[in-house]
Formats: C-alpha cells, sequence, structure tokens
C-alpha cells in the first residue's frame, strides 16, 4: 500500500526561536487518536462498545478494512487488509462503510482541542497531530502535564481516547505515541544513551522513511533492527545504502531529528506526496499519482483561502536522490487547472532515469488571504476558448464539496480515472 504524506515546507529553514524549541527537553508531543474511525462509530452507536467493529469494505466485496476496533484487531484484523480476509478472521465482526464527513468533522473538534493548548500544530492526518508545547512549559512545567490534561479533555468532551507520545524531536515523539497503544502516555527519556537503547531492539521498519523496499534492502545486508544501524560506521551504511539514505537513518537510529513543528500558518508550501510500497518506473502511473498529489494540494489551497505563485515537483529515485523542480505560474492562482498543467509540464521534462520511489507536489510563493480570482493564462489553442474563471472555480469548489462528503476518491480528473492505485484515508 501506498503511503500519502502531506510535507508542510520550511521544516528546515526555521526561525531562531524555531531553533531554540528543538532542543528542549520534552517539548514535542505526537498524538494519535486510537482506532479512529471504529471509535468514531461506537461513539456514534454505543451499542457497538465493546464488539468487533471493521471500517470499510464489506466482507463480500473486494476492497479493504480502513480500520479495526482493538476487539477486532485481536483476531488479527488490521488497516490495508482485504476485507474478505476480516470476514474470515472475525465471522462476527460489524462490518461498518466508511463515512469520512463524520471523521473529518470529529477530526475537526480533536484539533480544536488541541489548538486550545498551543498554537504550535502540525496536523499531519485526520487523526494525528504534532504539538510543540515548549512555548507553554512555564504554565505546564513538563510535557508529559500537557500530554495528561490533553488526553483528559479529549476523552471528557468528545469521549474518545488517544495515545500521546512526550520527546524532544518530532521522530521520538512519534514513536512514543505508539508505544502504550490504545489510550496510552508514553514520555521518552532525556538520556541520550537511555534512548538508544530503547530503540536499539525495534525493527529498522520503524525508523521514519524505512518502507518495505528499504527494508528489504537492509535486511539483506544483515540489517534488522535499529540496534543494527547504529552498531554500523555512517561509511559501512552508505556502502550499503547510499550516502544520502545512510546519514538520514544513521541520525535517526540515534535518536536524532533536526525537523520543527510547522504550522499552517508558518508554511512557507503546501505539498502534497506519495511514497510508492515498490519503487515506480511506469510514467503513466506516475503521472496519474502526480495529479492526484496535485488535487490534493489545490483543495488545501483553496479552504486556506490563499493563491500560490509558484508550483514544484519533486522526485526521489531509487538510490533516495531527490531533485525538486518549479517554475512560476503566469498568475497567483488556486485552480486546479493551473496546477495540473503545471506539474505535468515539470514532470515532461524530467528523464526517468531510474524508478522512482516519491513522486510529489507543491505551491509557494503566497498571495494575500483576499484579492480578485486571477485566472491563469493557459498555453491555448487557437480555437480553444479561454475557461470562464468563474465557471472554473465553481467547478473546484463543487469537486471540493464532494471530495469533503465523500472523500478523495469520491471524484476524479477524467484522465486520472482507472490508473491511480488510490489509498486515501
Ligand atoms: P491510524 O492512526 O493509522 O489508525 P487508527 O487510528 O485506526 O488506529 P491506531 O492509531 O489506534 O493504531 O489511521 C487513522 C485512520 O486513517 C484510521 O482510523 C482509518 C484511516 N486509515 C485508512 O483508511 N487506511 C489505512 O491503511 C490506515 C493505516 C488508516
Ligand atoms: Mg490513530
Amino acid at each position: 500500500m501506498k503511503t500519502i504524506c502531506e510535507a508542510r515546507g520550511g521544516a528546515r529553514s526555521c526561525s531562531i526561536a524555531d531553533a531554540g524549541r528543538r532542543f528542549l527537553v520534552g517539548a514535542i508531543l505526537h498524538i494519535d487518536m486510537d482506532a479512529f474511525y471504529a471509535s468514531v462509530e461506537v461513539l456514534d452507536n454505543p451499542s457497538l462498545r465493546g464488539k468487533p467493529v471493521i471500517v470499510g469494505s464489506p466482507p463480500n466485496k473486494r476492497g479493504v478494512v480502513s480500520t479495526a476496533s482493538y476487539e477486532a484487531r485481536r483476531y488479527g484484523v488490521h488497516s490495508a487488509m482485504p476485507s474478505r480476509t476480516a470476514g474470515r478472521l472475525c465471522p462476527h465482526g460489524v462490518f461498518l462503510p466508511v463515512r469520512m464527513a463524520r471523521y473529518h468533522e470529529v477530526s475537526e473538534a480533536v484539533m480544536a482541542i488541541i489548538a486550545s493548548f498551543t498554537d504550535v500544530i502540525e496536523q499531519i492526518s485526520v487523526d494525528e497531530a504534532f504539538l510543540d508545547v515548549s512555548g507553554v512549559l512555564r504554565r505546564w512545567k513538563t510535557g508529559e502535564a500537557v500530554a495528561v490534561a490533553l488526553k483528559r479533555r479529549i476523552e471528557r468532551d468528545l469521549r474518545l481516547t488517544a495515545s500521546v507520545g512526550v520527546a524532544s524531536n518530532k521522530f521520538l515523539a512519534k514513536l512514543a505515541s505508539d508505544f502504550r497503544k490504545p489510550d496510552g502516555l508514553f514520555v521518552m527519556p532525556d538520556d541520550p544513551i537511555a534512548i538508544a537503547e530503547l530503540l536499539a531492539p525495534l525493527p529498522a521498519s520503524r525508523i521514519w522513511g524505512v518502507g518495505k523496499v528499504r527494508e528489504a534492502r537492509l535486511q539483506e545486508c544483515g540489517i534488522r533492527t535499529i540496534g543494527d544501524v547504529q552498531r554500523l560506521r555512517l561509511e559501512t551504511l552508505s556502502s550499503f545504502v547510499g550516502a544520502n539514505f545512510a546519514a538520514h537513518i544513521h541520525e535517526l537510529a540515534w535518536g536524532r531529528d533536526a525537523r520543527v513543528v510547522v504550522t499552517e500558518r508558518e508554511a512557507k508550501s503546501i505539498s502534497s506526496e506519495t511514497t510508492f510500497d515498490e519503487d515506480c518506473s511506469n510514467p503513466e502511473v506516475l503521472r496519474q499519482t502526480l495529479i492526484g498529489e496535485v488535487e490534493h494540494v489545490g483543495r488545501r489551497l483553496r479552504s486556506d483561502g490563499r493563491r500560490a505563485r509558484v508550483g514544484h515537483i519533486r522526485l526521489r529515485f531509487e538510490d533516495f536522490t531527490t531533485i525538486t523542480r518549479q517554475q512560476p505560474f503566469p498568475k497567483a492562482t488556486h485552480s486546479d487547472r493551473d496546477l495540473v498543467k503545471c506539474a505535468l509540464d515539470l514532470f515532461s521534462r524530467e528523464t526517468l532515469r531510474a524508478p522512482i520511489r516519491l513522486i510529489g507536489f507543491g505551491v509557494s510563493g503566497f498571495e494575500g488571504e483576499t484579492g480578485e480570482w486571477q485566472q491563469g493564462e493557459l498555453a491555448l489553442g487557437p480555437f480553444e476558448q479561454q475557461p470562464d474563471p468563474e465557471r472554473v472555480e465553481r467547478l473546484d469548489q463543487a469537486v471540493d464539496r464532494l471530495r469533503e462528503r465523500f472523500g478523495r476518491r469520491a471524484i476524479r480528473r477524467g484522465s486520472a480515472l482507472n490508473q491511480r492505485a488510490d489509498d486515501e484515508a
């Protein structure tokens, strides 16, 4: 299965305040709601409490499980498993369809509670966010105290449980939130040696950026755990997996991560990208995947009421080398039509010299919040008519509303049909 991650720009070029924040111990929290879709279903129908609830396709149809309650997980059911298999493993499971609009509603309520603790929040999916709480430690004293209060508020106000990890950086906080799931709270130790010891027995796949293919490559080299990565010299690791990727996993294996929490307000770019489970060389699949990323970015731009001046694509090859190519739009825009054109222009100029591991699209150079609708000057043929800007805008908005209600799969650009193996959550 592919995973979509939404990256927010500017993570590397942090301000002095950011740089200070980064080194405060216990200042980053990662929160992840427990069995999110299934828990919302139980919330809305309390008679399901304690039952094995499975959200996704029904067991007699093709399709997969989106998530399962912890009761269902005891039977071996998990996200992305074919529903038929889930039906076999858990014949008494209560199968329910995905109700995306409702999950978004609850997600907004969760994010609102989080926002009452700090405004340095980076939401990374419907049920997950990083918080930098170093700015509120004068009041709360420790990250752990914030985490306890946050969990209580979510439970009291929403009757849902969340798991929270507390650490000095994002990588460790994310690992920590998973350590005591469900309804968990784990505080990473401060001492780097204690951290290294804690990480050592974990499988190498727990390192951010190590997917199935990378994991297999590491295993070929005899590297199974994070401890195995720690024991190798960087030069040796580089000879196995290339210098870029080696440097990346070496830092994380020792519990070091320089990424900062980037809020939406601070974000200098909006981007969306897909990492393939298996590196992809098929240009058509890549094109369609790229269009999917563009549509995601377009939706975010429009919901933020922003227009961008520059578009970029990002390609990461199998050896982990990454290229970014950018070009300005003729005029600031938030129209899918302009964004897709830019993305495909940039993509068509690239030579696919090796299989692609990741593909993404992003925009930057935002125009003010308001301003008249500006139509990009599209390269039209002599007989093509310039589209009516208001119609294009209305079309984008209608598509956004449909996706909001029925999920990203509900509607796709004609050229994107059939091709893209969608994975949306
Ligand atoms: P997760 O946080 O990965 O899973 P979860 O909240 O169901 O369970 P937990 O965090 O306790 O392990 O994903 C959040 C939601 O995203 C999940 O409820 C359903 C959706 N999702 C999918 O639709 N498909 C997937 O493959 C995954 C992993 C998640
Ligand atoms: Mg979750």
